[in-house]
């Protein structure tokens, strides 16, 4: 089946030619502002029109902009996020159109149906809604991209996602097809996952203002996915504010791995996905993206800056050692890198990472029952909890950790 790692066929690499020199680029023609961060509008500097790439064989510095300037204040931060976000939108995931025109909601049975208008055209879809058998409203939910693959917390409504009627994943023939499409155009830029994270970011606009849902507790709100879906439920997380509490489950390469790590890991022989072979894969990134894809040295990102677009919020990486086609030792590095972001904002227990082995891919094992609860219980439930911990069974077979990708050091922000 598709579904199990490792066993995709290979396919040949893009027809693009990836370009030779540093490449430059144009801005998008965009005009959505980043939904990512509560910097003031107009006190963050601008994003270079052109901006040169140049190679960097490290995890690239979170903390300093493009222009150059250091990031020393908890609002720089934002800043810096707002400049991340068009990066990723530029390189990596394609444009997240801003707020449409319209977005109704209407609740039926345990069904949320979305109505949404944008420039003429309409879709709908919809969400489903479970209520807890126990636990009292108001309840926080856990949004679930393409079903919940964690177990179900108790007193934690679920609201069940399709993502594959918003955005189709069924290979490279799935690109512009699926009802974001229907609305934005085939050709729109936006790869699956950002189409993905806009549709999440619908069904919330619907939750705020459709009357009747069984009470549920916005400000507690989850998303999770598990594999393919969890690398859509980091992107979710990253460009949804509104989610409280972020749970990439299995996500591997294009999720929680980081490109550079990935590419290293493959070169030390180990089967492991890699940017070269998902653009061929799927399309859960952008078409640019494929330029980039067999020099991931050139990106100005790699995804601990995916992650850092959640800081300070809470992420909890849930993760497999088993399967090498994951990229453990991947993961495990670029995470432990992205915990530095929250070292930097005094919020380290806002992050974890537990990454535990010998169990099917998207099988929650029971041990680590207590590491999502921690999560789980402290900001969806409010309770008090220890939610520091970064924790692997044995990623570090390639002796791959974090110092060797950071060449930048950790500010503590103001
Ligand atoms: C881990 O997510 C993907 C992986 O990127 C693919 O290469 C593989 O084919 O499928 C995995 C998946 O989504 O499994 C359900």
């Amino acid at each position: 089946s598709q579904c199990i790692p490792g066993s995709a066929t290979t396919t040949p690499p893009p027809t693009t030619t990836p370009p030779t020199t540093t490449p430059t680029t144009t801005p998008p023609t965009t005009t959505s502002s980043s939904p990512t961060t509560t910097a003031t509008p107009g006190t963050c500097p601008s994003i270079p029109a052109s901006i040169n790439l140049v190679s960097n064989s490290k995890l690239p510095d979170p903390f300093t902009f493009l222009n150059g300037t250091r990031v020393t204040s908890k609002a720089d931060f934002a800043c810096r996020q707002q400049e991340i976000s068009q990066l990723f939108q530029r390189y990596e995931l394609g444009t997240l159109p801003g707020k449409p025109q319209s977005v109704t909601g209407s609740f039926s049975g345990n069904t949320l149906t979305i109505n949404v208008s944008d420039q003429g055209k309409s879709i709908s879809f919809t969400v489903t809604i479970s209520t807890p058998s126990s636990g009292t409203a108001p309840y926080p939910a856990i949004i679930a991209i393409g079903g919940l693959s964690i177990p179900t917390p108790s007193g934690v409504s679920v609201i069940t996602f399709n993502n594959d009627d918003m955005a189709q994943q069924n290979d490279g023939s799935s690109r512009g097809k699926g009802k974001f499409y229907t609305l934005y155009g085939s050709n729109a830029s936006a790869s699956a996952m950002m189409a993905w994270a806009w549709g999440v970011s619908r069904v919330i606009d619907a939750l705020e203002t459709t009357p009747n849902i069984p009470k549920l507790d916005l400000t507690k709100l989850a998303v999770s996915g598990c594999s393919r879906n969890g690398k859509g439920a980091l992107v979710v997380g990253a460009f949804e504010p509104r989610i409280a509490l972020t749970i990439p489950q299995e996500s591997g390469s294009g999720g929680a791995g980081c490109w550079r790590i990935s590419d290293a890991m493959l070169k030390a022989g180990v089967n492991t996905q890699t940017a070269s072979e998902i653009v061929g894969e799927n399309v859960w990134f952008s078409t640019t993206f494929a330029q980039y894809a067999n020099q991931v040295n050139v990106l100005p990102f790699d995804h601990h800056m995916l992650a850092a677009l959640v800081a300070p919020r809470a992420l909890l990486i849930i993760d497999n050692t088993g399967i090498d086609w994951l990229g453990p030792e991947s993961v495990w590095g670029c995470m432990t890198t992205a915990n530095k972001v929250w070292q930097a904002f005094g919020a380290v227990d806002h992050m974890g990472v537990s990454q535990v082995g010998n169990h099917a891919h998207c099988a929650f094992p029971s041990s680590e029952q207590g590491d999502l609860d921690a999560f789980i219980n402290k900001f969806l439930k409010g309770q008090s909890t220890t939610t520091n911990f970064l924790k692997t069974d044995g990623a570090n077979n390639l002796g791959f950790v974090s110092s060797s990708w950071v060449d930048w050091t950790t500010p503590t922000l103001t």
